[in-house]
C-alpha cells in the first residue's frame, strides 16, 4: 500500500464514463498530461467526513478527459492514471479465468495456468453422506472459495452471473480465455460455466432432488488440492439448492440452445425435474450441517427467492403457464433487487425484464420495474453520501461486502438499462472504481489487477503454491466489521471504522477469502463497462 493522499482507480479509467477520485487533503489537484503540461486545475473544496472509513477527503470529479497517462499532483504528492478507451478487457477475461483457477478434478497445465499448475485434485469417488458405503463419481465443479467444498447454490448463482453477463453483453472481452475449451467455436464465458453446470447435474438426484454440497467433513489444510485426500461427501439435499440449481439449468438450456441441442435439452430436464420435486416438497426444511459436518453451511430460511427465480427462467425456457402462475405468485414476497448466494431475486428480475417483458403481464412487469428502479435509487443514495461514492452504508460492510458492492453496481447496469439513463451507469462505474482501488485502503480487491493489488488472499493454492504473486484475477470478500476469526480480531483495533476492517493476511478468512460468487458479478460489472 502506498502512503498517498488520492485514492484512485488503479486500472485505469474509461473515456466515456466519469473519472472519480478522492482527495485527503484540502487544495488544488493539478492535471498533468505525459509531456507534464498542467492541463486542468481542481479545488477539492473543504474536507468532507466519510462516515464510513472514518476519513476525511474531498470526491474529485476529474473531468472529461482523452486516453493517455495523467499525473494528479497536490503539495507535491503524485500520483500517475490512466485513460483509455477499453480499460476492462483484460481484467473481464481474468475474472472469468479466475474461475478456471477454481476447476476440481482436473489438472492445471502450464500451457493453461502459467506458474500456476497443479494435477487433478479431489478425483477419489465421494460417499453418500445418508449412506457411505454407496460410491459417487462427482468430480467436477469449481471449488467455491479459498476452501475445496463445492457447494450447488453458489455454484448456480455464479454460473447465472456469468450467463446473465453472456446474454445482455455479448459483445465484452468474453472468449480468448486460454482455457482447455478456447477455440471451440463458443464464447470461453460459457465455455468455463459449462465446467460448473456438467457437475451440478451430477449432483441431482434420480428423484429431481438437488445434493446441498459435496465437502469433506472439515476444512482441508493449508495445502495444494491433490493434496487433499480426505474423504468428501455428497450431503444431503436441500430445497434452496434445488430451487437454484432449477433456476440456474433452465437458463443454461436457453443459453445453449444455439451451441449444443443435447447439453440444452438435458439442462432443460434436469430444471423441470428439480422444480417438480420441490412442488412434491414445498415444506421447507432449511439445510443444516450435520452434527460432524464443519464446511460452510450456506445456511437460507426463504425459498421464495430460488423458486421465483425458477420459475422465471422455467417460464422463459418453456412457456409453459403454470410457471407464470408461480413466479406471480411469488413476485411480492421477496427482494427482487438481490443477487448474492442466499438472496437471489434478482436474477429472476433480470429474466423478467429482458426475457419476459412481451410474455408477463404489463400490470406485473411495471410494478416489477418500479420497485427495482426505487431500490436502484436507495442504493444511489447510499453512495451519494459517501465520499468515495460507494453504495455501501455503514451497516453493510459484512463478510463478502464486495458481493454487495458488485451486486449494487449490478442493480444499476439493470437500472441504465431499463431507463436508458446515464446517471445509473455512472453509478456502477464508480463500485468498480471502488473494487478497483477508490477506496479508504487504497488496495485494488483483484488480484494482479492495479497497482497496490490485495496479496495474500484466504486461498488455499495460492498460500500453498510456493509462488510469490497470488492466483490472478480473484476478488477479495472485503472490509467485514463482524469479524470472528482469530486473527481478525488480533489484529484489528477494535474501533475501526467498518469500511477499514480488513487484513490482507492469509488467515483472515472474514474479510480476505476470495470465493467464486464475488468473482462473477464482478465478471457482469467489468463486461458491461467493458462495452461502452
Ligand atoms: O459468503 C459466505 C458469507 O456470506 C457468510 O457470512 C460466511 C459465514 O457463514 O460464509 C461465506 O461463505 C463461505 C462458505 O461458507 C465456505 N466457503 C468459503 C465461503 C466464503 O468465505
Ligand atoms: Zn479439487
Amino acid at each position: 500500500m502506498t502512503d498517498n493522499i488520492f485514492r484512485i482507480n488503479q486500472v485505469g479509467y474509461a473515456v466515456s464514463l466519469p473519472k472519480r477520485a478522492a482527495v485527503l487533503r484540502e487544495g488544488t489537484v493539478t492535471v498533468s498530461d505525459e509531456a507534464g503540461r498542467v492541463i486542468r486545475r481542481i479545488d477539492t473544496g473543504a474536507l468532507l467526513f466519510d462516515e464510513c472509513t472514518g476519513d476525511m477527503a474531498a470526491d474529485v470529479d476529474l473531468g472529461d478527459l482523452l486516453a493517455g497517462r495523467y499525473t494528479l499532483e497536490l503539495d507535491g504528492v503524485r500520483r500517475d492514471i490512466t485513460v483509455s478507451e477499453r480499460p476492462y478487457s483484460a481484467l473481464v477475461r481474468a475474472l472469468i479465468k479466475g474461475l478456471y483457477y477454481q476447476r476440481c478434478g482436473t489438472e492445471l497445465k502450464p500451457e493453461h495456468a502459467g506458474a500456476w499448475t497443479h494435477p487433478a485434485c479431489h478425483t477419489a469417488p465421494a460417499r453418500l453422506y445418508t449412506d457411505p458405503d454407496v460410491l459417487m463419481d462427482v468430480r467436477g465443479g469449481w471449488h467455491d472459495a479459498g476452501d475445496y467444498g463445492k457447494y450447488v447454490g453458489p455454484g448456480a448463482v455464479t454460473a447465472g452471473h456469468l450467463l446473465y453477463a453472456y446474454l445482455l453483453f455479448p459483445e465484452a472481452s468474453l472468449n480468448g480465455l486460454n482455457i482447455p475449451e478456447s477455440g471451440n467455436g463458443v464464447p470461453d464465458i460459457l465455455n468455463e460455466a459449462r465446467y460448473e453446470l456438467e457437475w451440478m447435474l451430477k449432483m441431482q438426484r434420480e428423484d429431481g432432488a438437488v445434493y446441498h454440497k459435496l465437502t469433506t467433513k472439515r476444512f482441508a489444510a493449508f495445502v495444494m488440492p491433490e493434496e487433499d485426500r480426505d474423504t468428501e461427501y455428497v450431503m444431503p439435499a436441500g430445497q434452496c439448492a434445488a430451487a437454484a440449481f432449477s433456476g440456474c439449468m433452465a437458463l443454461a438450456s436457453r443459453v445453449w440452445k444455439r451451441y449444443d441441442t443435447g447439453f440444452s435439452a438435458r439442462m432443460l430436464d434436469a430444471a423441470i425435474r428439480a422444480r417438480d420435486w420441490l412442488e412434491r416438497n414445498p415444506e421447507l426444511i432449511p439445510w443444516k450441517n450435520p452434527d460432524d459436518v464443519h464446511t460452510g453451511g450456506y445456511g437460507d430460511d426463504c425459498v421464495n427467492d430460488e423458486l421465483f427465480w425458477a420459475d422465471c427462467e422455467l417460464y422463459a425456457a418453456t412457456g409453459d403457464e403454470r410457471y407464470a402462475a408461480g413466479l406471480e405468485a411469488r413476485a411480492g414476497q421477496i427482494d427482487i433487487a438481490q443477487m448474492g448466494w442466499r438472496d437471489v431475486g434478482g436474477l429472476g428480475a433480470m429474466c423478467c425484464f429482458f426475457e419476459l417483458d412481451g410474455e408477463l403481464d404489463p400490470d406485473l412487469l411495471n410494478k416489477l420495474r418500479e420497485r427495482f428502479l426505487r431500490a436502484a435509487d436507495r442504493a444511489a443514495d447510499t453512495a451519494g453520501r459517501s465520499v468515495y461514492g460507494t453504495a455501501l452504508g455503514s451497516r453493510e460492510y459484512i463478510w463478502g461486502s464486495n458481493l454487495t458492492v458488485m451486486s449494487r453496481a449490478m442493480l444499476f447496469i439493470c437500472a441504465w438499462k431499463l431507463t436508458d439513463d446515464r446517471k445509473y451507469l455512472n453509478q456502477a462505474a464508480g463500485q468498480l472504481d471502488y473494487l478497483l482501488g477508490l477506496n479508504a485502503l487504497d488496495i485494488s480487491f483483484v488480484t494482479g489487477f492495479g497497482t497496490d493489488p490485495f496479496m495474500h488472499p484466504h486461498h488455499r493454492p495460492s498460500a500453498a503454491d510456493g509462488i510469490d504473486d497470488p492466483v490472478p484475477g480473484l476478488v477479495s470478500g472485503g472490509p467485514n466489521n463482524r469479524y470472528t476469526y482469530g486473527i481478525t480480531k488480533e489484529k484489528l483495533p477494535p474501533d475501526i471504522p467498518p469500511a477499514r476492517s480488513y487484513l490482507d493476511e492469509t488467515p483472515s478468512a472474514d474479510t480476505n477469502e476470495i470465493a467464486i460468487y464475488w468473482n462473477s458479478p464482478a465478471v457482469f460489472v467489468a463486461a458491461c463497462l467493458d462495452t461502452l
